[in-house]
């Protein structure tokens, strides 16, 4: 059982890291970029899922600390992959609190004011239904890292409040097709036609269009078929730490 008292320590003794996953480009492969993933092994080596941990630290307004610490971490990846040679863009995942926290979005506009990052080679994920809970704020926020030059990416799309009034006005550079679509894509032809749909009307309206967890070869074929450039999942690789990607990369293809 997870106690609050557990994460506010793992925080202060550098227990999180990030993974990072390729995003891959579907007809060359050549790597796109990759999303900073948030890990957790506690000192007794245990590994602790997000997906446990990420909804605690929300409940509990731990949130902003931990994606802060995650926003560092980001800001060294790419500086790591940088100096290694690999000039690639690293997305990060960001939670409604934390577009609502001045330390947050301070230190994105900060560390891009003072060079510290490269603001192109940052994407800031944010799913739809967190930038409709607040679209008056989050828009102008979103479009402030836009004008940047960061990208923003609508993560799991096509399972919030998407209609077409809203794709025509979302503050993002990006869609990233939600994963429960392409995961039926060889069963079920709604979603095969979902995909499609996404990946024409986003590209469309001018979004570039991300398809996630990506598992099998005929997933890619159909993803390539229908025009999506780009996509992320297990079938390209799993994520690893930045130090993997750096050797991986230089293997790769
Ligand atoms: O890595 P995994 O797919 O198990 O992530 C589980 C969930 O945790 C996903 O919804 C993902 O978006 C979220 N997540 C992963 N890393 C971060 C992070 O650094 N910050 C936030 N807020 N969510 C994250
Ligand atoms: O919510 P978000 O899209 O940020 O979460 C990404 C999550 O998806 C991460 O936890 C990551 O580990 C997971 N993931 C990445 N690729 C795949 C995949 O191919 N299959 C599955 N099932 N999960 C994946
Ligand atoms: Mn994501
Ligand atoms: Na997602």
């Amino acid at each position: 059982h997870l106690q609050l008292l557990e994460l506010q320590q793992a925080l202060e003794n550098n227990e999180l890291f990030i993974m990072l996953q390729p995003k891959v480009e579907l007809v060359s492969k050549k790597v796109a970029g990759f999303e900073a993933l948030v890990r957790w092994r506690n000192s007794n080596g245990d590994y602790i899922p997000p997906d446990v941990f990420i909804p605690l630290a929300e409940a509990s307004g731990l949130i902003c600390s931990l994606d802060l610490h995650v926003l560092r971490l980001t800001f060294a990846a790419v500086k790591q992959l940088t100096d290694a040679g690999f000039e690639l863009p690293v997305s990060f995942n960001a939670s409604v609190s934390d577009l609502n926290n001045r330390d947050y979005t301070q230190e994105i506009f900060q560390a891009v004011k003072e060079h510290r990052v490269n603001p192109l080679l940052l994407d800031i994920e944010v799913t739809e239904s967190q930038v409709m809970s607040d679209y008056r704020g989050f828009d102008a926020l979103l479009r402030r890292f836009m004008a940047l030059g960061m990208s923003v990416s609508i993560d799991d799309f096509g399972t919030g409040y998407s209609s077409l009034s809203h794709i025509t006005k979302l503050p993002a550079t990006t869609l990233k097709i939600d994963r429960s679509f392409v995961s039926g894509i060889e069963e079920s032809e709604d979603d095969r036609h979902a995909v499609d749909m996404v990946a024409k009307i986003g590209q469309r309206f001018g979004y570039h269009i991300v398809a996630e967890g990506v598992e099998t070869e005929a997933q890619c074929e159909w993803l390539r078929q229908v025009g999506c450039p780009v996509g992320q999942g297990y079938l390209f690789a799993r994520p690893m730490t930045v130090d993997d990607v750096i050797a991986w990369l230089r293997t790769y293809p």
